[in-house]
């Protein structure tokens, strides 16, 4: 593919979806959305509609098979994206897919097989948090070695409600998967046995109860996970490294603080899309700028495997209360 005007077909235009519609028109250059693809048409002509020259289409596999289509990004749910990416790998184009890669960890492997045997690394996946100026900075520490070797990571994930019909085993794979990432990226190595407790006496299958979940990695590293998607006042996502000459913390809500009336404070941005819309935004200029030359720029396949692989193993420690160690299978050489 050439340094042409990339044309995008976004596949799903729910919350997500939708927000990446506007996106893609306000905020990315060097790309243009053609075609909106949602099963409900009123989603999909309402995620295209004043965008000129983007049609809604309710059948998902046409856009993904447009002959005007460069590149699609997926923002449907988990459940149906391992055909849309095999589809996509055959036909040869990048796609930026919202995480999930799939929800479990045998279909995003074959995932991964479908694209090592195509040869290219086509899919990324949306981790948006490595494009969030914090954690890029914590990173340039950790990996300058300033603060000496991590030894630990405490972090917070707290959303200010969850959504309807949201489950206790979709603390781990709709929100640690993000810790169960960050993990990885930020230490470069891989996550080895995840453990799970729950707040309180008794056992409840009630998401609104906080649970701590803990990570090993391959060098002994412990990190910890608070994750409370009730908390009420806020949308807060924080990371602290504890290395051994010091330590790095980030999403310590460090914006604007007024003094007023007798008191001081500043703002909790109330959920993840202002929180991370800088992120989100990046994330779409570099991947778009990536699949104009073929490619992605950003976490893999084998990344997204990876933390279904993590997520897999959380769901298991967090039902039985035992630690659970990860299998993961063999990379295949295009993910060095
Ligand atoms: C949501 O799906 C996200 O990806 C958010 O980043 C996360 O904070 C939230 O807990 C998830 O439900």
């Amino acid at each position: 593919m050439s340094e042409h005007e990339l044309r995008v077909g976004l596949i799903g235009a729910g919350r997500m979806g939708a927000d990446h519609a506007r996106r893609l028109h306000e905020r990315v250059s060097g790309a243009r959305l053609v075609a909106v693809g949602d099963p409900d048409p009123d989603r999909a002509g309402a995620a295209a509609d004043g965008i000129p020259g983007a049609r809604a289409e309710t059948d998902p596999m046409t856009v993904l098979g447009a002959s005007d289509v460069d590149a699609v990004v997926v923002a449907s749910p988990g459940p149906v994206h391992e055909p849309l990416l095999l589809a996509a790998i055959d036909r040869g184009i990048p796609v930026l897919c919202e995480k999930p890669l799939t929800p479990d960890a045998k279909s995003s492997l074959r995932v991964v097989e479908a694209e090592a045997a195509r040869g290219r690394k086509l899919v990324q996946v949306g981790f948006m948090r490595r494009f969030d100026p914090e954690y890029l900075e914590l990173k340039e520490t950790l990996d300058t070695g300033a603060l000496g070797r991590p030894l630990l990571l405490h972090c917070a994930h707290r959303n200010a409600e969850h959504p309807p019909g949201f489950t206790t085993d979709m603390l781990i794979s709709d929100s640690v998967v993000h810790e169960f990432d960050t993990t990885r990226w930020l230490l470069g190595e891989d996550i080895t046995a995840v453990s799970v407790r729950q707040q309180g006496l008794e056992a409840s299958d009630d998401p609104a109860i906080p649970q701590i979940v803990t990570m090993e990695t391959a060098s002994g590293v412990l990190v910890d996970v608070e994750i409370f998607v009730q908390c009420r006042f806020g949308y807060q996502v924080r990371c602290e490294a504890v290395c051994e000459h010091g330590t790095a913390l980030v999403g310590a809500d460090a914006g604007m603080r007024t003094h007023s009336a007798g008191r001081w404070g500043g703002s909790v941005t109330p959920d993840f899309r202002p929180r991370f819309r800088q992120a989100f935004d990046a994330e779409f200029q570099r991947w778009a700028d990536a699949a104009r030359r073929g490619g992605i720029d950003g976490a893999s396949a084998w990344d997204g495997y990876a933390a279904a692989v993590a997520c897999e193993a959380g769901i298991d420690a967090q039902r039985t209360g035992r630690r659970t160690a990860l299998e993961m299978a063999e990379r295949p050489e295009l993910y060095g």
